[in-house]
């Protein structure tokens, strides 16, 4: 039999990490947030569901996948949601899962904007920042095109706002040790910090002090409810999902991440799916012009692997790494790399069944 040893190289991957006075994560490692699309008809969590993340449980930290915090918030098949007894009493059952086997859980907190569709939750407004509605449909569900957004009213807002915040109270309730707010991909709080989704007048529009309104308000309220050292938030300053680049959005970010800064919440979390992707407007790529304008915790993803990984903690590119499809195709990707056993290599097709 062979002996696997962990390189020396990927230490660092290894070394507990303290997030805040109330959370100490075991390694380096988060498993991203990996929508499945695999909740039962009413959104709750399933069975294979508590399985699947229990066998994921030595990351360092588990972002669910996006779980929606009402009816509206849908845009795609059987996502879980996080607004009813039942799917917080589902949820109950993941988290007691990944605790009995020592792993820590946020829920990612999600409304879809204007990638949301009717046809989920019987009709009535699509909302997002402005109406400015995406080309396509719906995944596994071509024949849902897209629909033009209702801007969100004042009172819509708060609204949202209120409802963010029910769902990380939701989410306490369930077990999770805190949550990340989905910011990022193009979904509705992206649409309002970049100039192709927002068009508003109005304080929510225009400057980047208006445009940084409501994700700021989304994360204060959050916060009130559940606490700073509980609070993530994942964003996108580079549009490559769901949005067209604007180089105004620059403005957008060079405002908005000191003012997340000041509120010291537990990470803030790269939305990318490869983060060798560069942008004009942001002076490379998404990450580092990040860890220019944001100096605590930074979560690094999008197509790395362990020793890339490891390579860029050590440079201080970033100081967590989330890792998303080879934790599709790997279950136990934390102790194939620790025990450097070659890992699974991901394919589309395993996104058919949860392992
Ligand atoms: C994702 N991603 C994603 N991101 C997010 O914020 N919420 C989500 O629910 C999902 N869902 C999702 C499903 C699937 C099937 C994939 C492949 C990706 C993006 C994901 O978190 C991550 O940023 C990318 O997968 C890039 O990381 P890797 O896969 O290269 O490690
Ligand atoms: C029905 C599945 C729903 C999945 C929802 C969200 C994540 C989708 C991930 C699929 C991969 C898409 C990759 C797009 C990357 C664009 C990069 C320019």
């Amino acid at each position: 039999m062979t002996t696997h040893t962990t390189p020396n190289s990927l230490a660092n991957l290894f070394e507990t990490y303290t997030l805040n006075d109330t959370i100490t994560l075991n390694n380096r490692f988060l498993m991203a947030p990996l929508t499945r699309c695999m909740a039962d008809a009413d959104l709750v969590p399933t069975d294979d569901m508590v399985a699947y993340y229990a066998r994921r449980a030595e990351a360092g930290l588990i972002i669910t996948e996006a779980t929606i915090i009402r009816p509206d918030a849908q845009g795609y098949p059987n996502t879980p949601g996080i607004f009813t007894q039942a799917q917080i009493a589902g949820w109950r059952k993941v988290t007691d899962a990944v605790h009995a086997k020592g792993g820590k859980i946020f829920v990612q907190l999600w409304h879809t904007g204007r990638v949301a569709h009717p046809h989920f939750f019987g009709g009535g407004d699509v909302l997002a920042a402005s109406a400015q509605k995406i080309e396509g449909s719906v995944p596994r569900m071509r024949e849902l095109t897209y629909v033009t957004p209702k801007p969100a009213t004042l009172e819509d807002i708060q609204g949202l706002v209120r409802d963010y915040a029910k769902a990380a109270e939701n989410a306490i309730e369930a077990g999770f040790d805190g949550v990340e707010i989905h910011g990022a991909n193009g979904y509705l709080i992206d649409t309002f910090l970049h100039h192709d989704s927002n068009r508003r007048t109005d304080e929510y529009g225009g400057t980047p002090a208006n445009m940084s309104r409501f994700a700021l308000e989304v994360v204060d309220a959050v916060v009130a409810r559940i606490g700073k050292d509980r609070t993530g938030l994942r964003i996108s300053p580079g549009a490559y999902f769901n949005m067209a680049a604007d180089s105004r959005d620059r403005e957008v970010f060079d405002y908005f991440l000191p003012e997340l800064e000041a509120r010291d919440i537990a990470f803030v979390h790269i939305g990318i799916f490869d983060d060798s992707m560069e942008f004009d407007y942001l002076g490379g790529r998404a990450s580092s012009y990040v860890r220019a304008h944001y100096g605590k915790t930074l979560v690094g993803v999008g197509s790395y692997s362990a020793e890339t990984a490891s390579a860029a903690i050590a440079a201080n590119k970033f100081d967590l790494i989330a890792i998303g499809r080879p934790f599709i195709a790997n279950p136990d990707y934390v102790a194939r790399v620790r025990d450097g056993v070659e890992l699974v290599p991901y394919s589309d097709e395993m996104l058919a069944s949860l392992v």
